[in-house]
């Protein structure tokens, strides 16, 4: 095992990975920017390191600076978290030529995943199915023409080095497609400097669902089953619950299987997600690889009782999976909250400042991981997650009680949260019901809302 891992990262996450270094034994180094300078999370870690300036491009995303900081602690390992430099194949591969072990996959494989159109075409050699599209890259407005001709209006956009739904066009019908075809290219290359675009049959009102796998160095891929995060608003997630509701557990068996296949077939190392969309007939689709941890692991962790980020620093280090397909099953349900600073009122803005005051929920059933406490100042510069609430009960529905009450003892004041926005989504007779797709918070709940004010 290592002796001492970098957390190249802040917030919960940096939090997280600290946590996880602990129980193995391990030292933990964090690194922070000027506006994280008085966090909580670096008394917690053995030793923290300065990186530079408020901007993520002097600090959490500058290569250098990181790397000068895992000198300077002479750690063995960086673990990346989510966000920043987590899913970027060129740090991974600077950080094994440096001698650092890069605790997430190789450079290759994030490479490859991070292209949708090599993601696709490796799914589809491996026997996953994909939602029905272009074979790749479409070059001019012709071939998309004649394209969406042979599948079908309507049809969907998308940039090959996306993700997130940037550069993501629906068109319904012929008229449409050279317009979106041409903005998509643009918004693609302004993105991600790549103005490649693929074409996919549309699918209507699908639900989200990902596997989590984990891959070990000896060649062992595992799945930990499914995770439903359809409850989203402008590719934010909100909520994440494991298993996904109304799903047999045919097709979750199925859906595990094709996540190994396709990890299998990319060579893939460490943890990462599969994610598919599934229709109303439980027909699912592979549609992109999430080559990180993420943000949603928790409910995976609590149903299944593996400790994800500490099987990621075990896998960096060489070792062996403890356990087979077979040990891993789901006991209950659990169901994720994503609290932000952000207000509601204001198309959800983020609301950074001071948190004046803070309960933080407890008792049978209840995670709260979170780097903040009363006091904290949200800084401006980053992403304005507060905490996650996790419930879990042996049933969803069981869950659910557990949540609602846990989300009415949760008191976050001095900032705008998301806390009223889940209290009402909890209650929600369709969400209680599993009723629920990727376009449901915007078509349903914020509609609800608008009804509300008038
Ligand atoms: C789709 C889709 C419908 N049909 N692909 C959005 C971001 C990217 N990860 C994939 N996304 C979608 N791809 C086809 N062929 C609908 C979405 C989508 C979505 C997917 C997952 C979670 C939330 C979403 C919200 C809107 C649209």
């Amino acid at each position: 095992m290592f002796e001492r891992i970098l957390a190249a990262n802040r917030g919960e996450i940096a939090l997280r990975i600290i946590r996880a270094c602990k129980e193995l034994g391990v030292e933990s180094v964090a690194v922070y920017s000027q506006a994280d300078r008085d966090a909580p999370y670096l008394k917690i870690a053995d030793r923290a390191i300065c990186i530079g300036r408020a901007p993520s491009a002097e600090s959490y995303l500058n290569i250098p600076r990181l790397i000068a900081a895992a000198e300077v602690a002479d750690v063995q390992a960086i673990h990346p978290g989510y966000g920043f430099l987590s899913e970027n194949p060129h740090f991974a591969e600077v950080c094994r030529s440096c001698n650092f072990e890069f605790i997430g996959p190789p450079h290759e494989a994030i490479r490859k995943m991070g292209l949708k159109t090599e993601a696709k075409a490796v799914a589809a050699a491996a026997k996953v199915a994909c939602v029905p599209g272009s074979d790749g890259a479409v070059g001019s407005t012709d071939e998309a023409l004649r394209f969406a001709r042979s599948i079908g209006f309507p049809v969907l956009i998308k940039a090959a080095a996306g993700g997130g739904g940037k550069g993501m066009r629906v068109v319904r019908d012929e008229s449409a497609l050279v317009p979106a075809f041409q903005s998509a290219k643009a918004e693609a290359e302004a993105a991600f400097k790549n103005p490649s675009v693929y074409l996919e049959k549309f699918i209507d009102r699908p639900r989200h669902v990902e596997v989590q796998i984990l891959a070990d160095a000896k060649g062992h891929v595992v799945h930990c089953w499914d995770r439903d995060c359809s409850l989203q608003r402008r590719h934010q997630k909100l909520v994440e619950e494991s298993p996904a509701p109304g799903l047999s557990q045919k097709t979750r068996t199925r859906l595990g299987e094709a996540a190994v296949r396709l990890a299998k077939a990319v060579g893939y190392v460490n943890a990462g997600t599969c994610e598919f969309l599934v229709d109303a007939d439980e027909k699912f689709y592979f549609i992109e690889v999430n080559a990180r941890i993420q943000v949603e692991h928790p409910v995976t962790e609590v149903v299944t009782g593996i400790d994800l980020v500490k099987q990621q620093i075990r896998i960096a280090a060489g070792q062996e999976l403890p356990f087979r397909q077979d040990d891993i099953t789901t006991r209950g349900h659990a169901i994720e909250c994503r609290i932000n600073a952000e207000d509601p009122d204001n198309d959800f803005r983020p609301a950074p400042g001071r948190i004046t005051s803070l309960r933080i929920p407890g008792g049978p059933g209840v995670r709260w991981d979170s780097h903040v406490e009363p006091g904290y100042v949200v800084p401006p510069n980053y992403d304005s997650l507060i905490g996650k609430l996790i419930a879990y009960g042996s049933s969803r529905d069981e869950a659910l009680c557990v949540l609602r009450r846990a989300l009415d003892e949760l008191v976050v004041e001095g900032v705008k949260t998301t806390i009223p926005l889940h209290r009402r989504i909890v209650r929600h007779p369709d969400f209680i019901a599993g009723r629920v797709d990727t376009t449901w918070v915007e078509r349903i709940l914020m509609a609800d809302r608008m009804s509300v004010v008038r």
